[in-house]
């Protein structure tokens, strides 16, 4: 049986499909959750033998949920459809769960030149920085590379299904007690047309989505007294 499934949400990313699913670590096997692509996105999957799983309802949680749901394996991956991240560096991150080293690992982006453009890039430092205050996790980046246990993931109740889910996750974790570290990982130029970040509206969507995340979780601290923390 497969011990890691890989949930890969996807919107008209038939270029880069064929180069992801080709580098998938041993012992895992592809959810790739279709959100309306009309690029053929979901035959390519299919193709190539992953699951593909239709959620018709648009944004990035949305689809990332519908995988989670859709999953069986002990540990759930998560990794962009678009070819800028290895999907096989999942099996080094699954050492360090099963190690019981960590509850969820996070990939620190580095990017190749020309991958992140620079507004993403400064967004994304500051963010880190707020993640860091909120949670004290020693965390430089919000990768989309990330690995933890199926149940334990189930078990935060995710709600958001827009770009706060990732953030969610953290925060959601942090609430939990959970162990959160990151790796590097390489982040190239991705395949395809950009959405979020190498749009206007797309980053500022993603902003207001991580910064209500940010302010639930300060409000849900100062509700919460110190001893009634795991
Ligand atoms: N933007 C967006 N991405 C989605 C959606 N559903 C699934 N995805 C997939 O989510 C993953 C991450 O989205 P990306 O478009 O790569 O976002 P990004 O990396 O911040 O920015 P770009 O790569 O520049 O577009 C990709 O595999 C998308 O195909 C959705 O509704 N909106
Ligand atoms: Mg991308």
């Amino acid at each position: 049986m497969n011990q890691i499934d890989i949930v890969l949400p996807c919107l008209n990313e038939a270029a880069a499909l064929p180069t992801v699913l080709a580098a998938l670590p041993p012992g895992s096997r592809a959810i790739v959750v279709d959100n309306g692509s009309t690029d053929g996105s979901a035959e390519i999957a299919a193709a190539a033998g992953a699951l593909v799983v239709s959620e018709s309802r648009r944004g990035f949680g949305s689809a990332a949920h519908a995988g989670l749901l859709a999953a069986t394996a002990p540990l759930v991956a998560f990794c962009d459809a678009d070819a800028s991240l290895d999907p096989g560096l999942l099996h080094g991150f699954r050492t360090l769960v099963d190690a019981g080293e960590a509850d969820l690992v996070l990939g620190a982006r580095q990017a190749e030149p020309g991958a992140w453009p620079l507004h993403a890039r400064l967004a994304n430092r500051f963010l880190a920085r707020r993640i860091r205050r909120a949670t004290g996790y020693p965390l430089t980046d919000l990768g989309p590379l990330r690995l933890a246990r199926r149940e334990a993931l189930l078990g935060l109740g995710l709600q958001d299904r827009r770009s706060g889910y990732p953030l969610e996750m953290v925060l959601a974790g942090h609430r939990a007690g959970w162990r959160v570290i990151e790796r590097p990982v390489p982040y190239r130029l991705r395949d395809g047309k950009s959405k979020v970040t190498g749009t206007l509206r797309g980053t500022l969507t993603a902003v207001a989505d991580m910064s209500r995340q940010l302010r639930a979780h300060a409000a849900d601290r100062a509700a919460t007294p110190d001893r009634a923390r795991p």
